[in-house]
Parts: structure tokens; sequence; C-alpha cells
């Protein structure tokens, strides 16, 4: 039987947090042998808030290069930039025609974005659903692995692919969600009420990826915690239940072995033991990211050949898709 086919992406935006690793990369590594994984850098979902295309361009190598010190293995999936597959923008176009301006305009990211970047509400921004329903429609996709935030976006891909398929006939797998509990929302250090971002203004709020040992205990050290005293997680204290939540996905235990490993100890020594515990995790992935980055000639052989890859996959859908609504291809 054939592999199930997972698609996952991340936009390269800014520098990444702890949560787009928690929330998305780390969980794309262990499904490389099971399934037939399409790994992208959303570098034309980037766009849609405004980039320095010199740092655009530095920031996809330097998520390409994080990916593979992440362990995904170009050899078991295809890693390849969004940009370099066209069938995704043209997918979208035909996909546009069946999404409804009032369903993208109710969107929370779109809702969230158009507030913060009030200059630049652009189409692209309104549009972002429709391409990344598009990236996952491409590879007939049964799982997407995102964090929770996305959730509402993979639910559109399913609508759109639903609605295409009942209008033209069976085209599109219908994609789920898959959103892992351990790490699915990690939270503002200084606002845990709020998600982490890689665009939070407070620097202090996001750790990292490239963030070194000092400035991740540091940052730690400084999170907003809660009243009382006792380390647990609960609904009441939102500071400490995400410094848990943290600890945990590092260290791969269960929530009700740190807080038994934390009874009698304070807040400051569960701040010290997660700083610690995260620099730690982090230091050999920053250390393989540098090597790979200063081998520029291997980076774009892994792009091109998971391009070619994924082109191949997209091709075959695209011309389905044009077969479908009508589009001339020939005799
Ligand atoms: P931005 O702040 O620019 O909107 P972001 O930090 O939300 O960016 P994205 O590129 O939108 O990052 O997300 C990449 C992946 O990381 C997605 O799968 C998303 O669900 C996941 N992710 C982002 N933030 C978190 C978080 N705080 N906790 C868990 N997962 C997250
Ligand atoms: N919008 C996503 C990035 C993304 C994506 C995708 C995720 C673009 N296309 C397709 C999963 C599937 C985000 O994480 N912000």
């Amino acid at each position: 039987m054939d592999k199930k086919v997972i698609y996952s992406a991340v936009q390269p935006s800014g520098n990444l947090t702890i949560g787009n690793y928690l929330g998305a990369i780390r969980n794309w590594v262990s499904m490389q042998d099971e399934y037939d994984c399409f790994y992208a850098v959303a570098d034309m979902h980037a766009i849609t808030v405004r980039q320095e295309p010199s740092e655009l361009r530095r920031r996809t190598l330097e998520l390409v290069a994080l990916y593979l010190a992440c362990g995904i293995d170009p050899e078991k999936c295809a890693l390849y930039v969004q940009s370099h597959v066209p069938q995704h923008a043209e997918l979208a176009w035909v996909l546009n025609t069946i999404a409804y301006v009032g369903e993208m305009s109710r969107m929370t990211q779109f809702k969230d974005k158009s507030q913060r970047h009030a200059e630049n509400i652009n189409m692209g921004l309104m549009d972002y659903p429709v391409l990344m329903a598009a990236d996952i429609l491409l590879y007939q996709t049964q799982l997407v692995p995102v964090g929770a935030d996305q959730k509402q976006h993979v639910e559109i891909a399913r609508d759109l692919a639903i609605r295409f398929n009942n209008r033209y006939g069976e085209t599109f797998t219908v994609p789920e969600p898959l959103i892992l509990k351990s790490g699915a929302k990690i939270c503002s250090l200084q606002d845990p009420t709020k998600k982490m971002s890689k665009s939070d203004e407070n620097p202090n709020a996001s750790v990292f990826l490239t963030d070194d040992r000092d400035t991740i205990v540091r940052k730690f050290k400084r999170a907003v915690t809660d009243s009382g005293s006792e380390v647990k997680f609960s609904e009441d204290k939102p500071g400490v239940s995400n410094l848990l939540s943290v600890y945990c996905a590092f260290r791969g235990i269960a929530i009700r072995d740190a807080e038994r490993e934390f009874c009698g100890k304070g807040y400051g020594d569960l701040k010290l033991a997660v700083g610690e515990t995260v620099a730690d995790a982090l230091a050999p992935v920053q250390e393989e990211q540098k090597r790979l980055l200063s081998d520029k000639k291997y980076l774009s052989e892994v792009l091109k050949a998971g391009a070619e890859k994924a082109y191949r996959a997209a091709r075959r859908t695209l011309s389905k898709v044009y077969r479908k609504v009508g589009f001339y291809q020939g005799e």
C-alpha cells in the first residue's frame, strides 16, 4: 500500500522560536520513515507581510539548514522552497475561484495580521489560506503536522477540497491536521496567555533557536510567572504551566513527572532548569546549522533535488485539476 502523504511548511519570515521547533519541525523528523513527506520553506507566504529582500533570501537558506540540522533527511523526503515549484501559485489561482471573500475575511490570522500591519492589508494577506490549501492539496496530502494556531487554515484546505470535489468530481484527498499534544502551543514568556511568536516586539517574550546559552538562560530567568509558589500545571498558573510544557517537551517526560521533580522547590529552580535544558538541547542543532550554512553548494543541491521531487508530484495533480475545470490542454 502507498504511504500516507504528509505536508508541512514554515515561513522564512523571522528567527524561528522554540515554539516553531516544538510545535512543528521537531515532529516532522519522526515521520520521515513512516510517511511520504513534503517539507517546504514557505517564501511565497512570507511576502504577504513586508520583507527585506536580502533578508528573505538569507533566512530562506538558514531555514533549510535548520531543517537539516534538526534531522530532516533530504533522501527520505522532499525538502524544497515553495517558490521553486510554480504549481503552488497555479493551483492557488484555481482555488481562488471557489473560495469566498466572506470566509477568508473571517480567518483569525487575517484579522490579527490586518491589525498588526494596518498599513499593508494586501490581497495576498487575505489569500494566504488559499495558497496554503494549494500547498497541501497539490500533493494529495492526508496529514498536516502543525501547531494549534494553524488548525483553522487546515480546515479551510479541507473545505476547499470537498467543495472542489463536489463541483468537479473526485480530485483531491481531503487532508487532516495533525496536532500533537506536547508543544502544540508554547506561550510567550512575557505574556503566557499569548502564543510565542517570532514576530513579537518584545525580544524577551520569545526564545529563538539562534539564541546563545546565556541569552536563553536569562530569558527564562525573566519569564513572567504566577502568584503562589508551588510548581504545578494548572489553568490559574499560565506562566508556570508554560514553563513546565517547554521543560517536558524538551526532556520528553510527562508533566506529572516534572511536577514531582520540582516538589518542594520554587519557581526560580524551575526557571533555571528549563533554561539549561533548552540551551543544552539547542547547542548541537545550532552547531550543525552553522556547519551546513558554510556549504552553500550542498544546500543548493538539496533544494534542486527537493524541488524536482515536488514538481513531479505537483504536476500530476495540477494537470488533473486543469482537465476537471475545462482548460483546453491540446488534443
Ligand atoms: P509569525 O509570528 O510571523 O506569524 P509564527 O511564529 O507564528 O510566525 P509560523 O511560520 O506562522 O510561525 O509557524 C510555523 C509553524 O510553527 C506552524 O506549524 C505553527 O503552528 C507552529 N508554531 C508557531 N508558533 C508556535 C507556538 N508558539 N507553539 C507551537 N507551535 C507554534
Ligand atoms: N501558514 C503556515 C506555513 C505554511 C504551511 C503550509 C503549513 C504554509 N503552507 C502548508 C502547513 C501546510 C504557518 O505555519 N504559518
